[in-house]
C-alpha cells in the first residue's frame, strides 16, 4: 500500500517536471520571424546643416500601415560608409541594417528614425512593409517505403 502511494507521488512528481521542461522551452516554438532592415542614415538635420551629433536609430513597427505599436529603442545597427557621396555636402551616404527578431507571425509595417545626442527624434523613415512568416508547413503525410530484394540466381 505505501508503495503504492510512493508512485503515485513519483509519478505526480515527473507529470510537474516534464510540465516545467515544457514550459521552460515553450517560447521557443512561439511562432515568429526576423526582418533585416537596411537603410541610410540621414546626413543632414531640418535645416540643411551636417549631422555632428547623431547618436542613434530606433525602429517601430506594427500591424497596420501609418500605425506603429512596438518601439525598438536605440537599436545595434551596423553602419558602414558606402564611400558614396551623399551629394548633401556632408560627407558620405552611410548604410546601417538591423536584424529585428521575434516579431509575431503576420503583415508588419516599418519605419526607422534618427536621433541625435540632444535627444531630438528624426521624422520617420519610408514605411515598409514585411510578411513575417515563422510558421512551419505541417509534416509530409503517408510515407511509405518499399524493399527492393534483389535475387541473383546463378545456373551452372
Ligand atoms: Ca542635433
Amino acid at each position: 500500500m505505501k508503495k503504492m502511494i510512493l508512485g503515485k507521488s513519483l509519478r505526480k512528481m515527473i507529470f510537474a517536471w516534464v510540465l516545467f521542461i515544457g514550459l521552460m522551452f515553450a517560447p521557443l516554438y512561439a511562432i515568429a520571424g526576423d526582418a533585416t532592415l537596411t537603410w541610410n542614415a540621414p546626413t543632414t538635420n531640418t535645416d540643411a546643416s551636417c549631422v555632428t551629433d547623431h547618436a542613434g536609430f530606433n525602429v517601430y513597427f506594427g500591424t497596420s500601415s501609418g500605425s506603429y505599436n512596438t518601439e525598438l529603442t536605440n537599436v545595434p545597427a551596423t553602419c558602414n560608409d558606402t564611400g558614396v557621396d551623399a551629394g548633401t555636402g556632408c560627407g558620405n551616404i552611410i548604410s546601417c541594417n538591423y536584424i529585428a527578431t521575434d516579431i509575431p507571425d503576420g503583415m508588419r509595417y516599418f519605419v526607422v528614425t534618427a536621433f541625435d545626442l540632444a535627444g531630438n527624434n528624426s521624422e520617420p523613415s519610408n514605411e515598409q512593409s514585411k510578411l513575417i512568416d515563422g510558421t512551419s508547413p505541417s509534416s509530409p503525410a503517408n510515407l511509405t517505403v518499399d524493399i527492393n530484394v534483389n535475387v541473383t540466381v546463378t545456373v551452372n
